[in-house]
């Protein structure tokens, strides 16, 4: 590879001075070696969240032993708890070593023939019955691109079906819908770098210190330089503890808060009238659409004071430099969507867009969140970000597929809109990789009786989770690093993920396992057995002339530069790391839109039987449904359980002491989890982190409703009652009994 001179996206966005603090060590290409003789390090990226901080996995023989931070990449040396602790999942005891089978008695140990032989032949008898549509399959962001396009060709070809979607259903859906209708494109606008440099950064629903631990450090360089910090949220994170500005809303009501910014914003003169006239469309409808949202008003809706929306408005609508990030805390509401473009419309009002420390971002969750929706796992889109609704697009994806368009099934529906048609007996056959829905999805109650009923239910996963215990057939498929890879983080910087070992026992490579499928189902020819190489050049060709377009990044090119930017359509392209530079948009008139944003109330209002709001999220140690992290002691040990977390005079009201037990009861079920007595939290509103599953399941609690936009599930905003509980004791829920298949 012949040297550019271009520089990695990261060090391009650093702020003046700051590259001067920090060694990169190492070799000049910032390479670090080990020195031990029987020792390999395998540079890759760490199996969590979507920051992807680079590491080397430390390998003896066909062991992972442990982990060093690479000084290379953005992370920069540095990694959280998570990071230090996720190489402990690949050799680990309860790694899934064979495939399982449901007989009578429960689940046991079979050959691949025989899971595979039942896997098809269920296909078969459910598609035979309910024709092809009848069969569903349900993916996830934690894997590589490779395997979450492949699941899309799958879904497509192998089944011809249209229902496949994933679990950033849960996720970036609702930022992804606000991304899309203001920019014609759903990517974060403003990488993460830009933080450091804005003068005014407004931060809902992150609890960045604990969920993006290894970014924090650009909130804190903003603030050292002087930075003025916003943070909306019903708790006093660290982050809202060193805000000049708290505004401890009450959940699910964003969007009115935000559209009163925007009266201020309005009424104030602080329009940046050149902006809007020249770079965007529809402002007079969203102007409308705030009118009646008076700081008086939305102080009502949202139980903050009407001084600090004026205060927030006027600090963001005169800063030179604005920034505005936001992540599911402004998301997981029936207002999701509305929530994320309200906030939009405040930064396009006042032209902070698409300059450096000046813009947007909605922070991508999952370690592949944001190429996880980009290649066609997601249920109306087909690889490249290409829409069904394009007609060139089915043309040109057929095309790399071996099929003819007319093959090509409809587009298909989110999962929670599938759901239903599951419980009307229309979709009977699932196939679910790389999601723990059981601990995940809203109304866990709602959630088994829907995987029970189904006559086949295929999990493929590393361990056995919560929902693999209700499958037919369990398939043991592989860990991240046991592929070669890419995914993109939440900056759309596509990664490498490098191979360190196989896969343990008789464990597969997950696109070994769909591609044995698909081939057993009769689609030899269109599922050859691929290389994971083999499978990424075909996602390249298939995103090329796409949104997400992938042609210009290489494997070569990756293990040279470092992370690349999308789109870069071309071998020479350098990447693109800030989006909107030029101002011009992926719309259909190039401009950026503004979205009138009508407000409605939360999915769960409280009553006098239900009168606390409960809200629920995430914690440092702990990932996601916990099917991962709940096994690693290291982790494990920080958190083994969860809690609810509840204000004093709350508390005192309810006869509630600090770790005393405490019975949390919603319209939809029950639990008992002990009580973290805090003043950082609103009075109305309590707070239970996720990652465990029954009986101590956050969502049990929860109730199934969507926005109608995204379909992302309203996980913040539930009804509860509390009461002091004479049960001595809360269960701590291990991970299900492992299948004993110890390496
Ligand atoms: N440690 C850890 N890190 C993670 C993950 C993890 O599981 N564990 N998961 C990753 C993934 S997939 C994701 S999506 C991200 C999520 O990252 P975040 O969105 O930061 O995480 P959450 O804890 O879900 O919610 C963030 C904050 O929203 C607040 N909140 C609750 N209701 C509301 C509301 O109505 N309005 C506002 N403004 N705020 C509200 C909560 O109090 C919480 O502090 O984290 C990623 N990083
Ligand atoms: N109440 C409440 N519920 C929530 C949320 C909330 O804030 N509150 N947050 C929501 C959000 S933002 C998210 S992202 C979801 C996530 O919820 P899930 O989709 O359930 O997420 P994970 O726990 O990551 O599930 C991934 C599963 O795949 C396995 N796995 C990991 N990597 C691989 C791989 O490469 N191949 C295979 N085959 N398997 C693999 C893991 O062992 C795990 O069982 O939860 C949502 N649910
Ligand atoms: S911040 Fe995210 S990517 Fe980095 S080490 Fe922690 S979990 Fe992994
Ligand atoms: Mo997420």
């Amino acid at each position: 590879m012949t040297d550019t001179g271009r520089r990695r996206p990261f060090r391009h966005l650093t702020p003046p001075g700051v590259d001067d603090l920090h060694s990169a060590g190492g070799d000049a290409a910032g390479r670090w070696e080990t020195d031990k003789p029987d020792e390999r390090w395998v540079a890759t990226h760490c199996a969590f969240c979507g920051v992807q901080c680079g590491m080397h996995l430390r390998v003896v023989g066909d062991e992972v032993i442990g982990v060093e931070p690479r000084m290379d990449t953005h992370n920069r040396g540095k990694l959280c708890p998570k990071g230090v602790a996720a190489y402990q999942q690949i050799s680990h005891a309860d790694r899934l070593t064979y495939p399982l089978v449901r007989d009578a008695d429960g689940l046991r140990r079979a050959t691949w023939d025989e899971a595979l032989d039942r896997v098809v032949d269920g296909i078969r008898r459910v598609q035979t019955a309910g024709g092809p549509d009848a069969m569903a399959t349900y993916g996830g962001a934690s894997m590589v691109n490779e395997k979450t396009y492949m699941l899309g060709k799958f879904a497509r070809v192998g089944l011809g079906t249209r229902f496949t979607d994933y679990n950033g259903r849960m996720c970036m859906v609702s930022a992804g819908a606000a991304n899309y209708r203001s920019f014609g494109i759903d990517r974060t606008a403003n990488p993460i770098t830009d933080v450091a440099m804005a003068d005014v950064l407004l931060v809902l629903g992150a609890n960045v210190p604990e969920t993006f631990p290894i970014y924090i450090r650009w909130f804190w360089e903003a603030m050292d330089r002087g930075a003025t910090m916003i943070c909306v949220d019903p708790r006093e994170t660290t982050l809202a503890r060193v805000a000049q500005l708290h505004l401890p809303i009450r959940p699910g009501t964003d969007g009115a808060l935000l559209n009163a910014m925007l009266h201020v914003v309005v009424h104030e003169g602080m329009l940046d009238e050149e902006f809007i006239a020249a770079h965007t469309s529809g402002f007079e409808e969203a102007k409308a659409a705030v009118e009646p949202w008076t700081p008086a008003r939305a102080a009502d809706t949202c139980g903050v004071p009407a001084a600090d929306i004026v205060r927030a408005a006027e600090l963001f609508g005169s800063a030179d430099k604005a920034m505005l990030s936001h992540a599911r805390g402004l998301e997981h509401q029936v207002m999701g969507s509305r929530n994320a473009m309200a906030a939009i419309n405040l930064c396009l009002a006042t032209g902070n867009i698409g300059r450096p420390g000046a813009g947007y971002g909605t922070i991508t969750g999952q370690g592949n969140g944001q190429g996880g929706r980009e290649h066609g796992q997601k249920c109306d889109q087909l690889p490249g970000m290409r829409h069904f609704t394009d007609p060139g697009a089915i043309e040109h994806v057929a095309g790399v597929w071996g099929i003819d368009p007319s093959e090509m099934p409809e587009p298909g529906e989110p999962i929670f809109r599938q759901l239903e048609r599951m419980e009307a007996g229309e979709i009977r056959g699932l196939l679910n990789i790389c999601s723990n829905p059981m601990v995940s999805w809203p109304d866990q109650g709602r959630t088994q009786r829907i995987l029970e009923g189904l006559d086949l239910y295929v999990v493929i996963d590393i361990f056995l989770s919560e929902s693999a215990l209700l499958a037919d057939v369990v398939l043991p498929g592989s860990a991240w690093a046991e592929t070669e890879g890419v995914v993109a983080n939440s900056d759309a910087l596509v990664c490498k993920i490098n191979k360190a070992v196989d896969p343990p026992g008789e464990a597969k490579p997950d696109i070994w396992i769909l591609t044995e499928i698909a081939r057993r189902l009769g689609r030899e020819e269109q599922f050859p057995h691929m290389s994971a190489r083999e499978v990424y050049d075909e996602l390249r060709r298939a995103s090329t002339g796409g949104r997400a377009d992938y042609t210009g990044i290489t494997y070569e090119r990756l293990e040279a530069e470092g992370p690349i930017a999308w789109p870069c359509p071309t071998d020479d392209h350098p990447g693109t790391p800030r989006m909107f530079e030029d101002l011009r948009f992926y719309t259909d008139d190039g401009k950026a839109h503004f979205n009138a944003v009508e407000v409605d109330p939360p999915a769960e209002e409280p009553d006098d039987d239900y009168p606390i709001r409960l809200t629920t999220g995430r914690n440092v140690a702990q990932y996601l449904s916990g099917n991962q992290t709940r096994r690693l002691g290291y982790l494990s040990d920080q958190t083994p359980a969860p809690w609810v977390e509840i204000h004093p005079n709350t508390a005192a009201a309810h006869g509630i002491s600090d770790g005393s037990p405490v019975r949390v009861t919603s319209r939809w079920g029950t639990t008992v989890l002990p009580a973290l007595v805090v003043r950082t939290i609103r009075q109305d509103t309590v707070f239970i982190p996720y990652h465990w599953g029954h009986p101590v399941a956050a969502n049990q609690l929860t109730k199934a409703s969507f926005d109608p936009i995204s379909w992302i599930p309203a996980f913040k905003t539930a009804a509860v009652r509390i009461e002091a509980s004479d049960e001595a004791a809360w269960a701590v829920t291990p991970p299900p009994v492992h299948q004993g298949g110890a390496r």
